[in-house]
């Protein structure tokens, strides 16, 4: 009948209105980070699953996968496999992606932030815009940054004060080898390898020490691998990058890519505020915890940085090169100004 038809014909329309249909969605969306949610980091790619599924009413549903568990252990691949669509969402560390976004080196040049504020003024700013430009042409969708935090130097053996303190101490470091040159200007003897294999390799003391955030320190409990001498230099620090890949990104609603991007931005601002906890002067109680189980920890003055900020110039002036000097520049003029 007439009525027959025209219900189909609204059924159609209905139909054809709902711009993605559920069937473009994958039942489930793989969420990469290399630590698990009782870190800042974890926490943050767990919270942003949590309001992704909220904000999309289940539409899009995110697991988390701990440990660069997608990637083999093996963080410095998360990049490539997010690239290739084998990871579908990941909150990444500056440093692991660098291998093949050289300029991401940007923040691991020795001693170009010297506090919180810096951070900021880089990625709030007009250089934090230009590097999710240069993302955006690489096969991701970036939408918000996160932060692991300053980079405090940790050993087994002895306090460090002085560049000639870190001499002959086995250092495990990360990702791009801007993190051996700065290691080895330092007075120290880099060992690169993945976070899955440094814990192992503290607790049998194949390395003598590591750098990582106070939030990492902590929450893996360093102090039970022998890490009970810690410096408070902060030398570099990564920032994370909450992304999508852009195949997925390109897949879904407007609407689900705004509660997306929405997500992210809430999650990282929650995930900042977490690993900036507890290590001002003001707020102490990160510190004191590690403190408290035995840890000496020494605090580097302005003037006893210096020595060290010396010894890594002329790897600051190589590396600036590679990063890319205009855009190095941009975050110098940015960090003085802020
Ligand atoms: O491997 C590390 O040191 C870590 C956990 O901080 C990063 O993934 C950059």
């Amino acid at each position: 009948t007439g009525a027959f038809a025209l219900l189909l014909a609204a059924v159609a329309a209905v139909t054809s209105a709902v711009p993605a249909m559920a069937a473009d969605y994958k039942a489930e969306y793989k969420l990469s980070t290399v630590v698990g949610e009782a870190f800042p980091w974890g926490f943050g790619g767990k919270r942003w699953a949590e309001l992704v599924r909220e904000k999309t009413d289940g539409r899009i549903n995110v697991k988390m996968y701990p440990g660069a568990a997608l990637v083999g252990g093996d963080q410095t691949k998360e990049f490539t496999a997010l690239r290739q669509g084998s990871i579908d969402f990941a909150v990444g560390s500056t440093i692991n992606w660098s291998p093949q976004v050289k300029e991401l080196n940007l923040f691991a040049l020795p001693f170009l932030m010297p506090d919180h504020k810096a951070i900021d003024a880089l990625t709030k700013g007009e250089v934090g815009k230009d590097l999710f430009k240069l993302l955006a042409t690489k096969d991701v969708v970036p939408l918000a940054w996160g932060e692991n935090g300053f980079r405090e130097v940790s050993n087994s053996k002895h306090a460090i004060r002085t560049p000639a303190d870190l001499k002959g101490l086995k250092i495990r470091v990360v990702g791009s080898p801007l993190f051996v040159d700065t290691m080895t200007a330092l007075g120290g003897n880099p060992a690169q390898m993945s976070w899955a294999d440094a814990q192992p390799a503290m607790a049998t003391k194949a390395v003598d020490g590591q750098e990582n955030p106070l939030g990492i320190f902590a929450a893996a409990k360093l102090h039970t691998v022998s890490q009970t001498n810690l410096t408070l230099w902060g030398y570099v620090a990564d920032p994370l990058i909450f992304v999508v890949n852009s195949k997925v990104w390109e897949s879904w609603s407007e609407a689900d890519r705004v509660a997306v991007r929405e997500a992210a931005e809430q999650a990282a601002v929650e995930e900042i505020a977490m690993a900036r906890k507890g290590l001002t002067a003001e707020d102490s109680s990160l510190i004191d915890q590690i403190k408290a189980n035995g840890v000496e920890v020494v605090t580097l003055t302005e003037a006893e940085k210096q020595p060290f900020q010396e010894a890594t110039k002329d790897v600051y002036a190589k590396w600036k090169k590679t990063v890319g000097e205009d855009l190095v520049n941009k975050a110098e003029a940015a960090i003085s100004a802020r």
